[in-house]
């Protein structure tokens, strides 16, 4: 069994790092696959490619789990809404049609996505047993904000557009809980072991509708997960004190905390559950000691306690390789 397992299963204390946006963008290895591929969903798609890409971090820095390279966005795009990935603007989506989105059924749905299936299994096949092949997917708020052109910029949602078609968004989400059960049994029939739910834009939900699109939709794919005995992570980034709370109903094996979340209080308050993660990725852009020192606050605050060394967001594009492997030395010897 992989580390990241026996943590996550057996709570066992016991060392094990990787990051989250640890395959792609910062590395060198990947630019250079990305400048020959210049349509990103076809990358995605291309088996071969997408499981190179997710060993690329493995074999630079010898982390103890893979993330397969993918992207939440492939759940719209396997609904047959058209997503594109602009130069320097990000994900453009086209406009969401409730009837078309009805159309889909489970065997459309996972035929569109047999590539990324196969990477899992490709990559399966090459990866050292001890480590883990983890699979993703975005929470279903965090899907709709995309499907539904609800975001405005990097901080802001409208939500006039969410107060409008609350009953309609009711059903795109329990529709969307349904596709991405799906997409985690596929992932882990190809070979994936522990999966991961990027919950990132649930620090945009109003409090008053918290329970209804992010500890509810959370809840019913944790408890999918678990009766399948899959283990799973929840990140339900930016929701602040809301931590708690959505460790108490959600109840996941692990939860990967923010760089907004003090690691004392969430060793104090999220309990029975594995805590990962936290360090703002920020932090790699300083000189090393600096990185040390932000570092050791996180493995102090988690001592004696089961946890996972990771990022509190994706690795940013400007990140050097080489403070990473710093990183991974001072953690490997903490
Ligand atoms: O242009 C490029 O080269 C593409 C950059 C890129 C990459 C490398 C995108 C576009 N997606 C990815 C891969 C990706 N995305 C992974 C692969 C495995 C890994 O290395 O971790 C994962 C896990 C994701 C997850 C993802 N995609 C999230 C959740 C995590 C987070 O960062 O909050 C989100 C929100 C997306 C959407 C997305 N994909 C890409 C962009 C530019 C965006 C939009 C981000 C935004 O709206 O701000």
């Amino acid at each position: 069994m992989s580390n990241l397992k026996q943590i996550l299963i057996n709570k066992k204390i016991c060392k094990s790092v990787w990051f989250m946006r640890q395959a792609g963008r910062y590395l060198p290895e990947f630019r250079e696959i990305r400048s020959q591929n210049e349509n990103f969903i076809n990358l995605c798609l291309n088996s071969e490619l997408s499981s190179k890409i997710t060993l690329q971090p493995i074999e630079r820095f010898n982390l103890d789990s893979a993330i397969i390279f993918s992207d939440i966005l492939m759940i719209p795009y396997a609904l047959n809404q058209k997503v594109e990935f602009l130069k320097n603007h990000g994900p453009k989506l086209e406009t969401f049609n409730l009837k078309n989105f009805l159309k889909n059924d489970d065997l459309m749905f996972t035929k569109k996505l047999k590539p990324v299936y196969k990477a899992i299994e490709i990559t399966r096949k090459k990866l050292n047993k001890e480590k883990s092949l983890i699979s993703f997917i975005g929470a279903p708020w965090t899907l709709l904000v995309y499907m539904i052109g609800a975001k405005l910029n990097k901080n802001e949602i409208n939500l006039d557009i969410i107060n409008k078609k609350k009953d309609e968004i009711d059903l795109i989400l329990e529709k969307l809980i349904n596709y991405l059960c799906l997409h985690i049994e596929n992932q882990i029939r190809a070979g994936a072991d522990v999966v991961q739910i990027f919950d990132s834009w649930a620090g945009l939900i109003p409090q008053e509708d918290l329970n209804n699109f992010c500890y509810s939709p959370n809840f019913k794919i944790v408890e999918f997960c678990k009766k399948k005995s899959i283990p799973v992570i929840c990140f339900p980034r930016g929701i602040k004190e809301n931590y708690k709370d959505f460790n108490d109903i959600v109840k996941p094996d692990g939860i990967n905390i923010d760089y907004n979340v003090d690691p004392k209080w969430a060793s104090e308050n999220l309990k029975d559950t594995v805590i990962q993660g936290g360090l703002d990725p920020k932090i790699l852009l300083l000189a090393d000691e600096e990185i040390f020192n932000k570092a050791r606050k996180y493995l102090d605050a988690f001592t004696g306690l089961p946890y996972v060394f990771n990022l509190g967001h994706g690795m940013l594009p400007e990140t050097n390789p080489d403070k990473v492997k710093k990183l991974i030395k001072f953690y490997r010897g903490y």
